[in-house]
């Protein structure tokens, strides 16, 4: 018997249990194009049903590639890049070329500097044990740059499949439905996207026009960034929308700032300076002094610190200790929440986000 695959997220379809994953009713499978009953309803609902992923299955479909001729184009958030990354993507690719897509410039102010930002994408990469044969940098969902992606695919594929990979939610569905738009005059979405993560559930083959494919692929679940622990409602306060409007808080030494009940930033000792917050912008941000910052926590959390609203649902809080040094400006990203630029002041500070949650810091992006 034929099988049928979602042309949304590239599930197996089933006519038998409407509760199970991959449900479409069986006279819908005699048209050209099938579509479950999940993705029907994320497109025109917007209501998403959360499925039961296994992490193996998704690496095992990455690892595949290393033994395939391909272009493998990777894509990353550029609001997360380090979060974005999937480990060990050099060893799982073989000796495919990498062509490196750093998409949703959108969200990057206009202050920018892109050529440095692009320079520390490819140093980034690099440092990840990879050497892209270029780097992109897009908005999928913006339409921005688009056409230099569609010619650096055509360009580097020289005749091969293209595997588009990542993890969740850096916009690989939404990257390929941009592609589509650019050479054909499709207006539609053809793949579906959302700003859950977990969209798309196995690989999706689209054809290409010398009878090679292009191959969408469900993204890689990383559990140590905050956008994965927020519940979909949340997920709009969270995941920045439109530009960054970096908030700037000029502190005294031994003051709080709160992320929503995500993170807490105390700036613990140090002359008095910038922080400059880049996160969403529906976030809301509290200052406090630091000798209070505990109370606040408990009597708040949940409460006047949302998101989230059920903050016993995440790891409890680790603390990181940082200073800086004063030699050279430092960005301290909370993946999946964004990152505060410190001046060049020493400070000592202290970063508490759940256990788990990747503290880093890195020389400023912007
Ligand atoms: N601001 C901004 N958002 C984007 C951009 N591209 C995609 N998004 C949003 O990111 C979210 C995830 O997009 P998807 O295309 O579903 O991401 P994906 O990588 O396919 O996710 P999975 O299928 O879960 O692995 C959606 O809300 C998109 O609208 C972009 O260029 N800029
Ligand atoms: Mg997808």
């Amino acid at each position: 018997m034929h099988e049928f695959r979602c042309e949304g997220c590239g599930v197996a379809i089933q006519s038998e249990d409407p509760k199970q994953v991959g449900y479409a009713p069986a006279q819908a499978l005699n048209r050209e194009s099938v579509l479950c009953q999940r993705c029907f309803r994320i497109r025109h609902y917007g209501q998403i049903e959360a499925v039961e992923q296994d992490p193996d299955a998704y690496y095992r479909l990455l690892d595949a590639i290393a033994s395939t001729d391909s272009l493998v184009v990777l894509v990353v958030d550029l609001f997360d890049f380090a979060g974005s990354w999937i480990p060990g993507l050099h060893r799982r690719i073989g000796n495919n070329p990498l062509l490196l897509v750093a998409n949703k410039v959108d969200l990057f102010p206009p202050s920018t500097k892109w050529g440095r930002l692009r320079e520390w994408v490819y140093q980034s990469a690099r440092d990840m044990g990879v050497h892209p044969v270029e780097v992109i940098m897009c908005s999928a969902a913006k339409g921005m740059k688009m056409r230099d992606a569609v010619q650096a695919i055509e360009y580097h594929r020289r005749g091969r499949d293209v595997y588009i990979v990542g993890t969740t939610n850096v916009g690989k569905s939404t990257f390929i439905n941009g592609l589509i738009k650019e050479v054909t005059e499709e207006g539609e979405d053809v793949i579906t996207t959302s700003p859950y993560p977990g969209t798309t559930l196995d690989a999706i083959r689209i054809p290409l026009d010398d009878g090679k494919e292009m191959i969408d692929t469900p993204g890689i679940v990383r559990k140590d960034r905050v956008s994965e622990w927020v519940e979909p409602k949340e997920l709009k306060l969270v995941v920045p929308q439109s530009t960054l409007k970096p908030k700037v808080y000029q502190l005294n030494e031994e003051q709080t700032l709160f992320f929503g009940g995500f993170a807490r930033f105390d700036f613990v000792r140090g002359p008095k300076q910038p922080f400059v917050c880049y996160l969403s912008n529906r976030l809301y941000v509290h200052r406090t002094k630091l000798a209070q910052a505990d109370d606040i926590w408990r009597k708040h959390r949940g409460g006047l610190l949302t998101p989230p609203r059920n903050p016993e649902a995440l790891p409890r809080w680790k603390k990181h200790p940082i200073h800086l040094n004063g030699r050279q400006k430092q960005d301290i990203v909370i993946s999946g929440l964004g990152w505060v630029a410190c001046g060049k002041e020493k400070a000592t500070l202290e970063v508490w986000a759940p256990d788990g949650i990747q503290v880093t810091t890195r020389p400023a992006l912007i």
